[in-house]
């Protein structure tokens, strides 16, 4: 069978500016994608995926876990990044170097160098799966970028402006993307479509975002 998912990406330009301060990097996982997955799969045994809830009670589509000094978590008390992970009571799994080059490089390839995430929030969507639009200003150093890896099924990524009334730009981010949100773009709007069903020949029927953060 032809490798159609090969195929799309061999089209697409390797490097795509989405906005002021925002750099997709297509492709940009490389080599490091089996120490990426196997890193993966550790974390994931240690701090298994779940679905957290709002301040405003609603459940969310999108399971998440984290690894790094601190993750990002949500309860009726409100959002926070906590070192803790309130599942185990233990500390989140630490950011493996596979996971901390890769977001190094793709920000220094967008432009920031020296970037040093805290955090890395690790979300798993599977089909029907969304997130509706939001703003990421939980952390306190905004001059520090946001890098985003994309794994598996493709999604339709919403990137709107700094209004949440603003339009919205759509994106198909695939497996492999790595997206480098940096300079005004930091605080647009943005959010995820319902996932389509699929099955990714590496993934299966999901998809995984690795979002890299600086906290403090
Ligand atoms: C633009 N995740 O975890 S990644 C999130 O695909 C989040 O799981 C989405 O939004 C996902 O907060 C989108 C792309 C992304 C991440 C952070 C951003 C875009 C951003 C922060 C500021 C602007
Ligand atoms: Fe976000």
């Amino acid at each position: 069978m032809t490798d159609l998912f090969a195929a799309i990406r061999d089209t697409q330009p390797p490097r795509e500016n989405l906005g002021e301060g925002a750099v997709l990097l297509r492709d940009c996982v490389g080599t490091d994608e089996q120490a990426l997955l196997a890193d993966l799969r550790i974390i994931v045994k240690a701090a298994p995926f779940r679905h957290l809830v709002t301040p405003g009670g609603h459940t969310m589509s999108v399971a998440m876990t984290n690894c790094g000094r601190v993750g990002w978590v949500s309860d009726a008390r409100g959002y926070r990044y906590d070192p803790v992970d309130p599942d185990s009571g233990k500390i989140w799994p630490s950011m493996p170097p596979s996971l901390r080059n890769l977001a190094a490089r793709a920000a220094s390839e967008g432009g920031y160098t020296d970037f040093a995430p805290d955090a890395c929030l690790i979300n798993r969507y599977k089909p029907g799966a969304k997130l509706s639009l939001h703003q990421d200003k939980d952390e306190l150093d905004l001059g520090a970028p946001i890098v985003s890896v994309s794994l598996g099924l493709p999604a339709t990524f919403l990137f709107g402006g700094l209004t949440r009334n603003a339009a919205q730009k759509r994106y198909r981010l695939t497996h492999g993307d790595v997206v480098v949100w940096g300079g005004p773009s930091r605080l647009a709007y943005h959010g995820v479509a319902p996932l389509p069903e699929g099955e990714h020949p590496v993934m299966g029927a999901q998809r995984i975002n690795l979002t890299f953060r600086k906290t403090r």
